[in-house]
């Protein structure tokens, strides 16, 4: 029987996906992102928002340098792309997802936590990219995400020359938006994607999948997707939200409470 190497539970609307292979450090094998693609598809089909963590001490060691290993010596190479679907599920859908952080997140591990929308750290996190000192490239869409959120100069730097980065210093480089104290990530996790869940599907779809690729048109062309994707959301309870606000029915915001 195949082992479980990555756990899955629904808490009310959010799926609780965890990375639970800590002999290796969760290092990405092809069974480990088999089974995340199997939790991600779960999550699509049941929840409304999605928490993926750590089991253990680690987030994620980045790709199985021993099953790399193994397949450089029969030439059996993984196939280029193939953690891209995965990643993608989890970064442009109608399911927001909170990566919540610890230890190494490593390589492959920040191009998984880049793929979620926020990223929550705990005080143990530390981030590296030691794909150079391996001799690889990154694989996992972080060129693309990784860079979109700390950019050229500051991923170049972590790449050239194994910089690593503790929790805090990931915050200014924009890794992650919240650092919370050692062992308190996946609690700030939960809380944040409850409070997602309860957002309309619609609205949280058009923010995961319509602002990056916003991001990629001209000026605009971005305010005419702008201009669609709010026509086309209109409806549904979307007025019962905005009248609940009217008849006082509805939190304001409030100052922020330290
Ligand atoms: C692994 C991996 C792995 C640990 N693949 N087996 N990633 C890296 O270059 C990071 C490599 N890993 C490390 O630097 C360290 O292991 C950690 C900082 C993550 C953790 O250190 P530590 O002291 O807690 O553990 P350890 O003793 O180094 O590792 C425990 C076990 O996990 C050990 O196996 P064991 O059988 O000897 O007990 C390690 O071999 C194993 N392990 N990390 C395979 N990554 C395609 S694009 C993406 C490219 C990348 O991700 S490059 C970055 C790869």
């Amino acid at each position: 029987m195949t082992e479980t190497i990555v756990t899955y539970d629904l808490k009310n609307d959010v799926a609780v996906i965890g990375l639970d292979r800590p002999a290796k450090r969760n290092a990405l094998s092809d069974e480990l992102i088999r089974q995340l693609n199997a939790a991600v598809t779960q999550a699509h089909q049941e929840a409304k928002a999605g928490v993926i963590h750590s089991t253990s001490a680690h987030f994620c060691a980045g790709l199985d340098l021993a099953q790399l290993a193994e397949k450089m010596k029969t030439g059996k190479r993984r196939k280029r792309g193939s953690w891209h679907p995965t990643f993608e599920m989890i970064a442009r859908s109608e399911v927001p997802f909170v990566a919540a952080l610890n230890g190494a997140c490593i390589g492959g591990g920040l191009e998984l936590a880049s793929a979620a929308q926020i990223r929550v750290a705990d005080k143990s996190t530390y981030f590296g990219l030691p794909e150079a000192t391996r001799g690889i490239f990154v694989g996992g869409g972080g060129a693309v995400r990784t860079q979109r959120l700390m950019g050229y100069a500051r991923m170049a730097d972590m790449m050239l020359t194994g910089r690593v980065l503790t929790a805090e210093e990931g915050e200014r480089a924009n890794l992650c938006q919240y650092v919370v104290e050692e062992g308190e990530s996946l609690n700030k996790a939960l809380e944040l994607a409850e409070r997602i869940a309860s957002n309309r599907g619609m609205v949280n779809w058009a923010i995961c999948a319509a602002l990056p690729r916003i991001n990629d048109v001209s000026h605009e062309d971005g305010l005419f997707i702008e201009s669609l994707i709010g026509a086309s959301i209109a409806g549904g309870d979307d007025k019962k939200r905005v009248t609940d606000f009217v008849e006082k029915k509805t939190g304001r915001v409030k100052p922020k409470e330290d």
